[in-house]
């Protein structure tokens, strides 16, 4: 056992840091760089560049607790047999999923878009879940490998806030995981999105979990007995 506690909203939440794992929600250059799928759908990427180095300090007080730590990427079969028509036909015809952009193919597992920022690059050993949707949950095994892993509580780092890292949070949620999110280890293209995503998981006395931020993370890490 390795208890400590983390100061959040809407209160502070107790943890068991053997059972916690880090869940870094597609940091890939498709979401933050110019030229992949973010920027094909109109966004300014450049605004998810903040929560990268927060995201960092966590990751690094993660692997060296020997968290789990698992990485998910956003994206779709090279045959785009696994994407729906629903999600493809949307955004610039000329830079959908599947079309050639700077980085490779977009949002096209295999593509050098679809990987991950070299700042958060997983390590050998961390678990990469390829995810087809927006919840790391769907059609994928992360939940088996939580479950067998013994995780009872998921630290929800990611892009973007109010999609694929709201969405796994509630998924999770629903699953039984206590979620706490570091919001500032967190972006998203609308800044309004971004505060009221953070509200809407802490609001209701954690109706989807907690909020914190990456310094009390780390300062919580480092007060584990
Ligand atoms: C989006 C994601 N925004 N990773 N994906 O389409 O949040």
């Amino acid at each position: 056992m390795s208890r400590t506690v983390v100061a959040a909203e809407p209160g502070p939440l107790e943890v068991d840091l053997d059972t916690t794992a880090l869940v870094i929600i597609d940091m890939q250059r498709d979401f933050l760089m110019p030229g992949g799928f973010g920027e094909s759908l109109g966004n300014d990427v450049s605004l998810l560049g903040k929560a990268v180095g927060p995201c960092a300090r966590v990751l690094e007080a993660s692997r060296a607790r020997k968290m789990l730590v698992i990485h998910t990427r956003e994206g779709h079969r090279p045959d785009l047999s696994d994407a729906p028509r629903a999600k493809v036909e949307r955004g610039d015809p000329s830079m959908r999923i599947g079309t050639v952009g700077p980085m490779g193919r977009i949002l096209v597992r295999g593509e050098a878009g679809h990987d991950i920022i070299r700042e958060l690059y997983p390590r050998d050993g961390e678990p990469v879940i390829d995810k087809p949707g927006k919840g790391a949950f769907y059609a994928t095994d992360l939940h088996s490998i939580l479950q067998n892993a013994g995780v009872e509580t998921l630290i929800v780092c990611g892009v973007t806030t109010e999609v694929c890292v709201h969405t796994t949070v509630r998924e999770a949620n629903d699953r039984g995981y206590r979620c706490l999110v570091p919001g500032d280890c967190c972006g998203s293209y609308f800044p309004e999105f971004h505060e009221v995503g953070l509200r809407m998981i802490k609001a209701q006395g954690g109706i989807f979990g907690w909020v914190s931020d990456s310094t009390k993370v780390v300062e919580a890490f480092a007060r584990a007995s």
